[in-house]
Formats: C-alpha cells, sequence, structure tokens
C-alpha cells in the first residue's frame, strides 16, 4: 500500500522494486518456478538439434543428388558409347548389303548370259539335228527312216567278207537289222542280201558287226538258224521269207550297207 502511494506521489523510485513488487504480485507472494526455466532450455535445445538435423538431410540430400547427378551422367556417356557403336555397325551392315546386293547382281548378270548363251546351243543342236534329218544321202545311197543304205549294183554278188569289205570302203558297214520296218525294207531291193550278222566268232553266239550280240531270234526263218553241214555261219535275208537265215559266208550274194 505505501509503495502505490509512492508512484502515485510521482516519487523517482527504483523500476526494480517496482518489478520485484509486480512479480510478488503475480506469484502471490510466492518464489519464481524453476520447471519453466528448464522446458525453455529444453525447447532450445531442441530446436538447435532440429537445425542439426536439418541440416545434415540437407546435406546429405545434396550428395545424394549430386552421386545421383554422376550416376546419370556415366550411364549416358555408356550410353553415348552404346549408341556410336550401334550406328557404326549399322553403318557397317549397309557397306555389306550394298555390296551383297552387287554381288547378287553381277551373278545375275552372269546367269542370265550363261542362260543365253545355254539357249543359243540348244537352237544349235537343234538346227544341227534338224539338219543332219533333212540332209540328203550321198549320191547312190537311198534314205529310210534318217538313215542311208548303199545297195550293191544289179548282178553283183560277193562273200559275206567282201562285201563287208565293199561297205567299209565307203565309210559305212553291212547293215544292222533292228526293227521289222528296217528288215522289210533291205530284203524288199534283191532276192538274197547278205546282212551284217554272224555266229563267226563263237558257233551259235550271233553277232553283229558293231559287236553287239544279236537280241531275240523273232527275226529268224522257222527253223533256222540251223547251221548246216555245221558251216553256215553268215546271215542274209530273202525277200520271198523277210526272215533271217544262216548259210556258208563264201556264198555270193548282193549286200546292204548302212551309214
Ligand atoms: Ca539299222
Ligand atoms: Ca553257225
Ligand atoms: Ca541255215
Amino acid at each position: 500500500m505505501s509503495v502505490t502511494m509512492r508512484s502515485k506521489s510521482g516519487d523517482d523510485g527504483d523500476d526494480s522494486v517496482n518489478l520485484m513488487a509486480s512479480v510478488n504480485r503475480s506469484n502471490n507472494g510466492r518464489r519464481p518456478d524453476t520447471s519453466v526455466c528448464w522446458i525453455g532450455a529444453a525447447a532450445v535445445s531442441l530446436g538447435f538439434l532440429l537445425q542439426i538435423l536439418i541440416l545434415g538431410v540437407v546435406a546429405h540430400n545434396s550428395w545424394a543428388i549430386r552421386h545421383q547427378d554422376s550416376k546419370c551422367e556415366n550411364m549416358s556417356y555408356s550410353l553415348i558409347i552404346d549408341r556410336d557403336k550401334l550406328r557404326d555397325e549399322r553403318d557397317q551392315l549397309k557397306i555389306q548389303s550394298r555390296n551383297l546386293t552387287e554381288e547378287m547382281e553381277l551373278l545375275q548378270s552372269q546367269y542370265n548370259a550363261m542362260a543365253a548363251s545355254r539357249d543359243k546351243l540348244q537352237e544349235e543342236v537343234n538346227r544341227l539335228k534338224l539338219s543332219k534329218t533333212d540332209e540328203p544321202c550321198s549320191q547312190g545311197w537311198t534314205s529310210f527312216k534318217s538313215k542311208c543304205y548303199y545297195f550293191s549294183g544289179k548282178g553283183q554278188a560277193e562273200t559275206w567278207e567282201n562285201s563287208r569289205k565293199s561297205c567299209k570302203e565307203r565309210g559305212a558297214d553291212l547293215v544292222i537289222i533292228t526293227t521289222q520296218e528296217e528288215l522289210d525294207f533291205v530284203s524288199s531291193i534283191f532276192p538274197v542280201t547278205w546282212i551284217g550278222l554272224s555266229d563267226k566268232e563263237m558257233e551259235g553266239r550271233w553277232k553283229w558287226v558293231d559287236g553287239a550280240d544279236l537280241l531275240g531270234d523273232e527275226f529268224w526263218q522257222i527253223g533256222e538258224p540251223n547251221n548246216n553241214e555245221n558251216e553256215e555261219h553268215c546271215a542274209e535275208v530273202s525277200r520271198s521269207a523277210k526272215k533271217f537265215n544262216d548259210v556258208p559266208c563264201n556264198r555270193k550274194f548282193s549286200w546292204a550297207c548302212e551309214d
């Protein structure tokens, strides 16, 4: 009550006294609570720790970002190298593809040229075949089924060997008969004609003048070859029989050559 009176009287008394008085009033006269101080100190410490923690987190994040950037940079560099290698490989493949295409075109061109050459040769072969077929036989020779035959002159007669010799002198040999048409044609010219068939080398083994064995026996007359008196080793055809018969080779008949 006395302090209040001093203030109001304009006294310049000590402010600390007033403060203390005020504190004393707020505490209703009790001493200040120390727990408040502890809470304040704890709050300050906690704030400080939080700041450290935040700084640590920020520093860690910065490091992580830098590390990540470094990794990205390395990966990017590696990808660039891979891309360049792939480009090189692509370019190489393009070159190889172009070379293969050129090679294929060259081969195709060569194939076409060879095919053209083959066709030309085939045409030439066909033309030669045709000209050979159409080629008339030499003078004195008779054409039959695309073959040429020479028949001995009228009244001429020789042994089998001399007849063959005559054919050979003309670049041919005694006729070899392989078809019924040829047999009919050859046997129609003379009453009897020597043909190029004999068993002179081995009895019973009938061979043509080109060395081939006689195949089948349908062209023999009935009962032939009979090798009569063991001296018939050459074959003839007669106009009447139109079949083969074996007779002695020293008989003299007309003859037929085949080229
Ligand atoms: Ca013939
Ligand atoms: Ca005989
Ligand atoms: Ca006979």
